[in-house]
């Protein structure tokens, strides 16, 4: 039997009609009813509404249906009809419902009414609004601010999440957590040291414009379906598409644009990647670092024999700091290092690195492949050393192209929520609303699970997410979360973070933004910004799903007003009657960022906010882009040693976060169940295993703490030796909360030292 054979896989290509089966499979008949084809068909488009799902571009040339197969699925997951109501409440404790699935807790529908924790019961049971605000913020009253965490999940508009942080500074604490702190925190910090700038520096007409992309640890196909359109024009252009991933990601193989009727009947399929790599996990420094040992052995060549150049030398002159101890670095390292750590040959890198020098106009993209890594910070360094050797940033059809997670995370940190004073203009913020904002640093996700730890957090209010779920090392994190004095979750739907509670808690049920928001002025527009920095308006006219419902900016300002003593200059009541208010005053805060903001939003394919460094203006230390010399040549944070694996936590193609749609994993060909443990067939056979067999994972992270997930079955499937798989959220309880990025504390997710245990 091939290799090939032997694993479990799809043949099938992305898109196609695998991608329509997949969003009737799982809505049946919710997905044909007038209503929810007329939003789905206003989907991503100027004047519509925007994807509650990814955060990929919504580009002015849009198509006739602007949604794929998992941006339908969010929207269909949001305007569902099923209700989880009082009545649920009623007959479940929260003591049964923390045995519950999360699939089958989410699966209740749209939370319908305000809710309180009632002790005695142990139930949540109905309260009013204005009863809720009042407790809530006497109890924030109560509290010590520097005690308490505002967390938001990337899904909150720019409006909300303006005003959120600015509640947070003015009860007197930066801790401003995001989700992000778990995803691109990584990219926010590096980039700006490296480049000065935290977010990418590609616009989309860089992607029509490229010869190459090197694309690192990220899979569109699921999580960004609709970059594979530009990735297939691309593609279609002759463009070389060089991918660095343990799995093969059939969306980085072949795709049929479910938008093409011919290509849907034909079958004709485009091939996505040029060269597919199966880098190890952990292992792209090194496999970076080879491809750039042989673009300066190029250069050293081409120089020698006809005295001309590989690497834009008057680039890395006048642009850039730090290149010669990096070539010293490259000159050192032997192949025989490189090959150990990428686990890749070097003819690949050399086939790899042909790509670049043949190149002129080149992309780097990536995604939790890079981010998630005890190095994290240094794999980013490493592929922007890359596209600095020969100029490939500030310049049209190249650049830095990091693809964000939630659909309006990065427009989140823009606006102010951030847990780093120095990132906000606190100054001007003390002006305009007449206070002396706070300068302490605030804490991170990490912090804040370290906090909870030490028992200094005592309440937590979370705007969306489910932060118990997505964070590491679960198990004590749960039990340390009971030991707080508040917890308030505003959300859509109910999930694990609701049932694990504080002293005092709320559930305070919230508006998606697929649903129309009427205020005293009339219907509400709210705006996000994509992972290309172009902000856009959003609207909807959907029935919200209970007329108990507030929008987030109204809950904000209702748990702020109870909370804070009255002040001239914060008008909460105004800003919640007329967004464009609070519009306002995010471009007073912003002028260059968000100038003409209300006039502007609705510009088809957004308005760009703008990057220094695609301007080639560094805002570093150093004046200029920086070469990073990295000090290790693995993103590992433990070393390798007998028996010891590299797991990487997956999301599968049913799934958005801890959100669970439902047990398919379609493109790689996994059905029926989530617990299994993905693993290469030589390997499975090494280590006595059999397809099939259950077994365990347990921590080999040598700190003593015993951490394990039970239950999983053995799956052959073609990853690189020494690496497993396995899905997130399940197997959180797995990484150890030290272990994360060194520079930036976002979890190490995709390398996590665990053993096998039968
Ligand atoms: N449908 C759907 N869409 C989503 C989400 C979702 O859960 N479902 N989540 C949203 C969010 S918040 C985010 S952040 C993004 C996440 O989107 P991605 O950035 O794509 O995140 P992951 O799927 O976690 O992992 C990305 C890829 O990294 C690869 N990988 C793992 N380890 C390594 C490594 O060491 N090196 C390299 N080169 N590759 C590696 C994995 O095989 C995987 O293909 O998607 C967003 N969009
Ligand atoms: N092991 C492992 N852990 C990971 C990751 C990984 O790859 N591996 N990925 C990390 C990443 S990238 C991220 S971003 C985090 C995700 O962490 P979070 O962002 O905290 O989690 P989500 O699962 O996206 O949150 C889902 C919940 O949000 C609520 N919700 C949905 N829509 C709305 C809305 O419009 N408003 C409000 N208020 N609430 C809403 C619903 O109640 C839903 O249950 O997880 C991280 N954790
Ligand atoms: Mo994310």
């Amino acid at each position: 039997m091939s290799a090939e054979e032997e694993t479990v896989h799809y043949e099938g290509p992305a898109g196609g009609w695998g991608s329509l089966r997949g969003i009737a499979r799982i809505f049946g008949r919710e997905w044909n009813s007038p209503a929810v084809t007329r939003t789905l068909m206003r989907q991503n488009k100027p004047g519509g509404f925007m994807c509650v799902s990814c955060a990929w571009t919504k580009p002015a040339n849009y198509h006739a249906f602007e949604f794929c197969e998992n941006g339908a699925k969010a929207t269909l997951w949001e305007l569902t009809t099923l209700r989880c109501t009082p009545e649920f409440f009623e007959k479940h404790t929260l003591s049964e419902l923390r045995t519950w699935k999360d699939y089958d807790l989410e699966q209740q529908g749209r939370l319908t009414h305000p809710l309180r924790y009632d002790a005695q019961s142990d139930k949540y049971v109905p309260c009013e609004w204005d009863e809720a605000f009042a407790a809530i913020g006497a109890e924030l009253r109560h509290l010590d601010p520097k005690s308490v965490i505002f967390y938001a999940s990337g899904r909150a508009s720019l409006e909300t999440a303006y005003l959120y942080a600015l509640f947070g500074r003015l009860y007197g604490h930066n801790n401003l957590p995001d989700s992000s702190n778990m995803c691109h925190e990584t990219t926010s910090v590096a980039l700006k040291k490296i480049i000065g700038a935290s977010v990418g520096t590609c616009i989309y007409e860089d992607f029509q414009n490229c010869d190459a992309i090197f694309f690192f640890g990220q899979n569109p196909g699921t999580n960004s379906p609709r970059l594979l359109h530009p990735l297939q024009d691309a593609a279609k252009r002759g463009v070389k598409i060089v991918t660095f991933n343990p799995v093969r990601e059939r969306g980085l193989e072949t795709f049929v644009n479910p938008q093409d009727l011919e290509e849907m009947i034909t079958g004709d399929a485009t091939r996505i990647s040029c060269q597919y790599h199966q880098v190890k996990a952990g292992g792209d420094i090194a496999a970076l670092l080879g491809i750039c040992k042989y673009v300066l052995a190029a250069e050293e060549k081409l120089w020698r024999e006809s005295n001309r150049h590989v690497l834009d030398l008057n680039f890395i002159e006048a642009h850039t700091h730090g290149f010669g101890e990096f070539a010293n670095k490259l000159r050192a390292l032997t192949w025989e290092e490189i090959e150990a750590e990428s686990g890749l040959p070097r003819t690949a890198l050399e086939e790899a690195a042909q790509v670049y020098i043949d190149s002129e106009r080149v992309i780097g993209i990536y995604g939790m492949g890079l981010t998630q890594h005890v190095h994290g910070a240094e794999n980013i360094a490493m592929l922007v050393n890359l596209l600095l050797m020969k100029g490939n940033i500030g310049r049209d059809g190249a650049g830095v192209s990091p693809i964000r997670g939630h659909s309006n995370v990065q427009g989140q940190r823009t606006v102010g929520i951030s847990e780093k004073p120095e990132l906000v203009p606190l100054d001007k913020l003390g002006k305009m609303f007449g206070f002396k904002p706070p300068r302490e640093k605030g804490m991170n996700t990490v912090e804040t699970c370290e906090g909870l730890r030490a028992g200094k957090v005592k309440a937590f209010i979370g705007l969306g997410g489910n932060f118990v779920r997505a964070i590491p090392e679960r198990d004590e994190m749960e039990a340390a979360w009971t030991k707080m004095r508040l917890t308030v979750q505003i959300a859509t739907k109910l999930n694990r973070s609701h049932i694990v509670h504080g002293e005092v808690a709320y559930l305070l049920p919230c508006l998606g933004r697929s649903e129309e928001d009427i205020q005293a002025s009339g219907p509400q527009v709210v705006t996000i910004e994509d992972s290309l920095s172009c902000i856009h308006g959003s609207r909807s006219t959907y029935k919200p799903a209970s007329e108990h419902l507030k929008s987030e900016v109204a809950i904000v300002a209702g748990l702020a007003k109870t909370t804070l003593p009255p002040n001239p200059k914060v008008k909460w009541d105004e800003w919640v009657d007329d967004y464009a208010k609070i519009r306002d005053l995010i471009e007073e805060t912003y002028p260059e960022e968000f100038r003409d903001f209300n006039a502007r939003m609705f510009t088809p394919g957004g308005f760009y906010r703008g990057n220094s460094a695609r301007e080639r203006i560094w805002k570093t230390e150093s004046g200029k882009a920086d070469f990073t010399t990295p000090s290790m040549i693995s993103a590992s944070g433990i070393g390798n040693a007998p028996g010891r694996y590299r797991l990487i936590t997956m999301r599968s193609n049913d799934q958005f976060n801890t959100t669970i749609y439902g047990n398919s994993d379609r493109l790689r060909g996994i059905e029926g169940s989530r617990d299994v443990l993905l693993i290469n067939p030589d390997e499975m056979r090494n280590a006595g295993l059999q397809s099939g067999q259950i077994v365990s994972l347990v921590s080999d992270a040598e700190d003593g703490v015993h951490r394990e997930v039970g239950g999983l079955a053995v799956t052959p499937f073609a990853l690189p030796a020494g690496c497993l798989g396995a899905y997130y959220p399940e197997t959180n309880a797995l990484i150890p909360l030290w272990y994360h990025d060194q520079a930036s504390k976002t979890p190490a997710a995709k390398d996590v030292p665990v053993r096998i245990r039968v």
